[in-house]
Protein backbone atom coordinates (compact mmCIF):
# COMPACT_ATOMS: atom_id res chain seq x y z
CA UNK A 1 0.00 0.00 0.00
CA UNK A 2 1.25 3.30 -0.90
CA UNK A 3 2.31 5.97 1.96
CA UNK A 4 -0.56 8.33 2.52
CA UNK A 5 0.20 11.38 -0.25
CA UNK A 6 -3.19 13.42 0.25
CA UNK A 7 -5.87 13.72 2.16
CA UNK A 8 -10.25 13.53 1.19
CA UNK A 9 -12.96 14.86 3.26
CA UNK A 10 -16.21 13.17 3.39
CA UNK A 11 -19.33 15.30 4.23
CA UNK A 12 -22.37 13.90 4.91
CA UNK A 13 -25.60 15.72 5.04
CA UNK A 14 -28.94 15.45 7.51
CA UNK A 15 -30.26 12.17 8.28
CA UNK A 16 -27.44 10.14 6.67
CA UNK A 17 -27.29 9.09 10.28
CA UNK A 18 -29.61 6.81 9.93
CA UNK A 19 -28.71 5.14 6.73
CA UNK A 20 -29.84 1.39 6.85
CA UNK A 21 -33.02 2.26 8.20
CA UNK A 22 -34.00 4.94 6.53
CA UNK A 23 -36.27 4.34 3.99
CA UNK A 24 -34.41 1.40 2.69
CA UNK A 25 -35.90 1.69 -0.35
CA UNK A 26 -34.57 5.11 -1.43
CA UNK A 27 -31.39 4.59 0.07
CA UNK A 28 -30.67 1.00 0.38
CA UNK A 29 -29.60 -0.88 3.93
CA UNK A 30 -26.04 -0.27 4.19
CA UNK A 31 -24.83 2.27 6.83
CA UNK A 32 -23.04 5.29 6.94
CA UNK A 33 -20.09 3.06 8.76
CA UNK A 34 -20.54 1.55 5.05
CA UNK A 35 -19.84 4.73 3.16
CA UNK A 36 -16.76 5.58 5.77
CA UNK A 37 -15.39 1.99 4.57
CA UNK A 38 -15.89 2.04 1.09
CA UNK A 39 -14.78 6.24 0.94
CA UNK A 40 -11.09 4.45 3.34
CA UNK A 41 -10.62 1.70 0.49
CA UNK A 42 -10.81 3.15 -2.26
CA UNK A 43 -8.72 6.30 -0.58
CA UNK A 44 -6.12 4.17 0.70
CA UNK A 45 -5.61 2.17 -3.02
CA UNK A 46 -4.50 6.03 -4.09
CA UNK A 47 -2.66 6.55 -1.40
CA UNK A 48 -4.93 9.04 0.22
CA UNK A 49 -6.25 9.12 3.67
CA UNK A 50 -9.77 10.20 4.06
CA UNK A 51 -11.28 11.56 7.00
CA UNK A 52 -15.33 11.29 7.00
CA UNK A 53 -17.81 13.68 8.60
CA UNK A 54 -21.96 13.89 9.36
CA UNK A 55 -23.98 16.71 10.48
CA UNK A 56 -27.79 17.34 10.65
CA UNK A 57 -26.62 21.05 11.32
CA UNK A 58 -26.23 23.74 8.32
CA UNK A 59 -23.87 25.89 10.19
CA UNK A 60 -21.62 22.38 10.91
CA UNK A 61 -21.30 21.58 7.59
CA UNK A 62 -20.36 24.89 6.07
CA UNK A 63 -17.29 24.74 9.21
CA UNK A 64 -16.64 20.70 7.92
CA UNK A 65 -16.10 22.64 4.11
CA UNK A 66 -13.96 25.60 5.73
CA UNK A 67 -11.87 23.07 7.53
CA UNK A 68 -10.32 21.88 4.40
CA UNK A 69 -8.09 25.29 4.78
CA UNK A 70 -6.59 23.25 7.67
CA UNK A 71 -5.91 24.91 11.40
CA UNK A 72 -3.95 24.27 14.50
CA UNK A 73 -6.38 21.47 15.67
CA UNK A 74 -7.01 19.92 12.31
CA UNK A 75 -5.11 18.99 9.23
CA UNK A 76 -6.33 20.78 5.68
CA UNK A 77 -8.04 18.50 3.16
CA UNK A 78 -6.97 18.62 -0.74
CA UNK A 79 -10.64 17.15 -2.01
CA UNK A 80 -14.02 16.98 -0.88
CA UNK A 81 -16.63 14.50 -1.62
CA UNK A 82 -20.58 15.94 0.00
CA UNK A 83 -23.60 14.35 0.08
CA UNK A 84 -25.42 17.80 1.18
CA UNK A 85 -28.70 15.91 1.67
CA UNK A 86 -31.69 17.97 2.11
CA UNK A 87 -29.15 20.84 1.94
CA UNK A 88 -28.69 20.42 -1.72
CA UNK A 89 -32.21 21.62 -2.61
CA UNK A 90 -31.79 24.97 0.06
CA UNK A 91 -28.14 25.80 1.48
CA UNK A 92 -26.81 28.92 -0.36
CA UNK A 93 -24.49 28.93 2.86
CA UNK A 94 -23.02 25.41 1.66
CA UNK A 95 -22.81 26.48 -1.64
CA UNK A 96 -20.71 29.62 -0.94
CA UNK A 97 -18.78 27.97 1.59
CA UNK A 98 -17.64 25.12 -1.44
CA UNK A 99 -16.90 27.89 -3.44
CA UNK A 100 -14.68 29.76 -1.26
CA UNK A 101 -12.15 26.74 -0.36
CA UNK A 102 -11.03 26.38 -4.06
CA UNK A 103 -10.38 22.20 -3.40
CA UNK A 104 -11.69 19.75 -6.21
CA UNK A 105 -15.15 18.76 -5.00
CA UNK A 106 -17.64 15.85 -6.29
CA UNK A 107 -21.56 16.22 -4.96
CA UNK A 108 -22.60 12.57 -4.22
CA UNK A 109 -26.18 11.50 -3.72
CA UNK A 110 -27.41 8.13 -3.65
CA UNK A 111 -31.08 8.12 -4.75
CA UNK A 112 -31.39 9.64 -8.59
CA UNK A 113 -32.34 12.83 -7.25
CA UNK A 114 -33.95 13.29 -11.00
CA UNK A 115 -36.69 10.75 -10.48
CA UNK A 116 -38.07 11.78 -7.66
CA UNK A 117 -39.98 14.65 -6.48
CA UNK A 118 -39.52 17.93 -8.39
CA UNK A 119 -38.00 19.72 -5.68
CA UNK A 120 -35.03 17.14 -5.44
CA UNK A 121 -34.36 18.36 -9.16
CA UNK A 122 -32.95 21.82 -7.94
CA UNK A 123 -29.21 21.96 -6.76
CA UNK A 124 -27.66 25.04 -5.21
CA UNK A 125 -24.58 22.65 -4.94
CA UNK A 126 -24.08 21.79 -8.16
CA UNK A 127 -22.39 24.70 -10.08
CA UNK A 128 -19.58 24.78 -7.50
CA UNK A 129 -18.65 21.19 -7.96
CA UNK A 130 -16.81 19.30 -10.77
CA UNK A 131 -19.02 16.92 -11.10
CA UNK A 132 -22.13 15.13 -9.69
CA UNK A 133 -22.88 11.55 -9.44
CA UNK A 134 -26.35 10.57 -8.51
CA UNK A 135 -28.45 7.30 -8.20
CA UNK A 136 -25.00 4.74 -8.15
CA UNK A 137 -26.26 3.93 -4.40
CA UNK A 138 -22.86 3.41 -2.34
CA UNK A 139 -20.99 2.74 -5.51
CA UNK A 140 -21.34 6.91 -6.19
CA UNK A 141 -18.77 7.54 -2.89
CA UNK A 142 -16.21 4.82 -4.25
CA UNK A 143 -16.31 6.77 -7.84
CA UNK A 144 -16.42 10.15 -6.51
CA UNK A 145 -12.87 9.09 -4.49
CA UNK A 146 -11.59 7.82 -7.81
CA UNK A 147 -12.44 10.69 -9.55
CA UNK A 148 -10.46 13.04 -7.08
CA UNK A 149 -7.61 10.78 -6.88
CA UNK A 150 -7.27 11.39 -10.58
CA UNK A 151 -7.80 15.04 -10.57
CA UNK A 152 -5.32 15.77 -7.45
CA UNK A 153 -2.57 13.41 -9.50
CA UNK A 154 -3.10 15.71 -12.73
C1 LIG B 1 -30.22 12.37 0.46
C2 LIG B 1 -31.18 13.10 1.07
O1 LIG B 1 -31.30 13.09 2.39
C3 LIG B 1 -32.18 13.87 0.30
O2 LIG B 1 -32.61 15.02 0.99
C4 LIG B 1 -31.68 14.23 -1.08
C5 LIG B 1 -29.95 12.47 -0.99
C6 LIG B 1 -31.11 13.02 -1.78
C7 LIG B 1 -29.37 11.17 -1.53
O3 LIG B 1 -29.93 10.58 -2.47
O4 LIG B 1 -28.32 10.74 -1.03
O5 LIG B 1 -32.75 14.79 -1.82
Amino acid sequence: MPAETGRLLIINGPNLNLLGTREPEVYGTATLADVEEICRTAASAHGLAVEVVQSNHEGELVDAVQSVRGSAERPGADGIVINPAAYTHTSVALRDALGAVARPAVEVHISNVHAREEFRRHSYISPVVDAVIAGAGLTGYRLAVDLLAERLQD
